[in-house]
């Protein structure tokens, strides 16, 4: 089992400088190793280091341009927060801690990136098409005019979480972005409902699946291979709440989340929310694009053994995530009054399900208090809950949350079952407090 993650660029110099360049300057792999960059590749290098670069005939291959050699700590993009923690600037991916999710929507400077590619150049609206192809009656193309007059608009709080957040509580620790709690957001999002458009196209009888598709480039260069091609079944892309948004809370989309069009299909592992949209391929039989098959976002069919290996054939694709919680409030570590009551807070959400109860425990599970749970603002948005709790005498202790679905599902204490690409691990969050 390969336990590679994903790295920053100076370990990606280090152990493979010719894919690293591949990543930086978009170099195709069958172009010469002499360091020419590509036209696009040279345009975006001169913008991340702030000037043309006169003498970029002569830049050897593999060497780290010192401009961005800074270590992935240092990473900023412009309009996040400086508190996300950056996984991997190229491709960027950031996660939310805990006590920065604390708002019921999550402003776009605080979301998590996901990014399995490059991140696309601003995109000019005028060019952008959206195709719907496959199964349908009649295939169509839209303008983004189209998009926005032709369809009712529809703006909801929508829970967008990665399917490997909380991959890092696995052990052995499978491939991918080692992910704590923050791989989750909120965000109001406002855009058309993909099966207003599907209906407008037409359904064949024989459509029961969608395959998505982007103009973000996979990291290889190469143009015949896709960074994510994800989709989903006729009946989750039918929802009324999965839409085709080009609003992230009331503004533009963000280019790092999908600038101008992406897919929100909340409650099923973000992948399925392609940014970036260009094609919906309407097909006949599950989509078999990249991040299908094989290990992707992919379930055994049964419990396997930490570290076992399992057989595509024995793996199904994700659905919908699980009952889950974090804690948003104390900060962990907080210094909280001994004896007096202190306020505890989050958000939970359970996937195409609800969260009915929270219970919260300060004496490691021993006993449980219950929370007070907040409806969601609308379906698939994550909802507040919130408890006063009091620490009987000073010292340390751990504030324990767990969630319960409508269906009496609960989050599991430790860590759920291993997976060989470490999804839905929907185990407790806790934080610690220090009574004084
Ligand atoms: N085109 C495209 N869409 C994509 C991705 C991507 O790499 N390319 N990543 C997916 C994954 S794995 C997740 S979890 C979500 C993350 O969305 P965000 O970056 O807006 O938080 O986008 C999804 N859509
Ligand atoms: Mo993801």
């Amino acid at each position: 089992m390969s336990t590679k993650k994903e790295r920053g660029i100076c370990e990606l110099y280090a152990e493979d400088p010719e894919r690293a360049d591949a990543v930086v300057f978009g170099r195709r792999p069958e172009a010469d190793r002499r360091g020419f960059l590509m036209g696009a590749g040279l345009a975006a290098m001169g913008a991340a280091v702030g000037a043309t670069i006169p003498f970029s005939r002569n830049m050897p291959a593999g060497l780290i341009p010192a401009a961005l050699a800074e270590t992935v700590s240092d990473f900023r993009l412009e309009g996040k927060d400086e508190g996300l923690v950056v996984h991997n600037d190229r491709p960027v991916n950031m996660e939310t801690p805990a006590h920065l999710m604390d708002d019921d929507v999550t402003p776009s400077s605080l979301h998590f990136i996901r990014n399995n590619g490059t991140l696309p150049e601003k995109i000019d609206l005028a060019d952008w098409r959206l195709k719907i192809d496959g199964e349908v009656e009649s295939e169509m193309e839209l303008t983004y005019d189209q998009l926005v007059s032709d369809f009712e608009h529809v703006t909801l709080k929508l829970q967008l979480e990665c399917g490997g957040n909380g991959r890092a509580g696995f052990n052995p620790p499978p491939r991918g972005n080692q992910w704590t709690v923050g791989a989750i957001g909120n965000s109001e999002w406002t855009g058309v409902r993909l099966s207003d458009i599907l209906r407008r196209a037409g359904l064949k009888q024989s459509a029961v699946y969608t395959g998505h598709f982007s103009y973000d480039e996979h990291l290889s260069g190469d143009p015949d291979r896709q960074a994510i091609s994800r989709g989903g079944p006729i009946d989750k892309m039918m929802d009324p709440h999965t839409i085709v948004a080009f609003r992230m809370n009331g503004e533009d989309i963000p280019a790092a989340h999908g600038y101008p069009v992406r897919i929100v299909a909340p409650g099923w592992a973000g992948s399925v929310s392609q940014k970036w949209l260009t094609r919906i391929w309407v097909r006949d039989r599950e989509h078999d694009g990249a991040g299908m098959t094989g290990l992707s976002y992919r379930m055994p069919r049964f419990p396997v053994a930490p570290g076992a290996e399992v057989a595509d054939a024995d793996m199904a694709v994700m659905g919908s995530m699980n009952v889950k919680s974090v804690i948003t409030f104390p900060e962990t570590n907080a210094e909280v009054p001994a004896g007096r009551p202190f306020e505890v807070r989050g958000h939970a959400w359970a996937g195409d399900d609800w969260v009915t109860d929270i219970e919260i425990s300060i004496d490691y599970g021993s006993t449980w208090q219950r929370a007070e749970v907040s409806p969601p603002p609308n379906r698939y948005s994550w909802q507040r809950w919130r408890a006063d709790v009091r620490a009987p005498s000073v010292g340390y202790y751990e504030v324990w949350a767990r969630a319960t679905d409508q269906k009496g599902r609960a989050q599991p204490m430790v860590v759920p079952g291993w997976n060989p690409r470490g999804y839905m691990n929907n185990a407790c969050h806790r934080i610690a407090v220090i009574a004084v």
